[in-house]
């Protein structure tokens, strides 16, 4: 018989990092209150949830491979907003971000989730921290992903 594994969405005890950038603060700040309040309505106590605070995107891995060697957390989240201007600077901060983001994930095999907005402009990004919170989103995945890897 094939054995389904996955995780559920119990965050009572874990302890997560969350990371979240300052830049587009407006959208930042809605995306971590997402990601708090689902933590908190699942379980998780105020206690063993740390929020780092770094100035952009492009600096999110380097803050979250430095929680990850100088904490025992469960899992971090990575939240921060990407708007696209008229230069390829953009291209630069999303490709480094998400690549920095995965890699520490892999190093340190402990999930580490990646709820960084790239949006066109800042109505996409808006859109996505009202009811359907990517902030919100994001923590959900990092508690099924712990679960999940308490099992395989
Ligand atoms: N950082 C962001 O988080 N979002 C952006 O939209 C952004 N733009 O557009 O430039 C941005 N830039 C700053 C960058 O992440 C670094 O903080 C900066 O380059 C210093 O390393």
């Amino acid at each position: 018989m094939v054995k389904y594994i996955e995780g559920d969405h119990n965050a009572k005890g874990l302890r997560v990092g969350i990371v979240v950038s300052r830049f587009n603060d407006l959208v930042t700040s809605k995306l971590l209150s997402g990601a708090l309040s689902a933590l908190k309505e699942n379980g998780a106590n105020e206690e063993n949830l740390e929020v780092v605070r770094v100035p952009g995107a492009f600096e999110i891995p380097q803050a979250a491979k430095k929680l990850c060697s100088s904490r025992e957390l469960d899992a971090v989240v990575c939240l921060g907003a990407v708007i696209k201007g008229g230069t390829p600077h953009f291209d630069y901060i999303c490709a480094e971000t998400s690549r920095g983001v995965g890699q520490v994930g892999l190093e340190f095999n402990i999930p580490v989730l990646f709820g960084v907005l790239t949006t066109n402009d800042l109505e996409q990004a808006i859109a996505r921290t009202g009811s359907s919170n990517k902030g919100r989103e994001t923590a959900l995945a990092a508690i099924e992903m712990v679960n999940l890897f308490r099992k395989i």
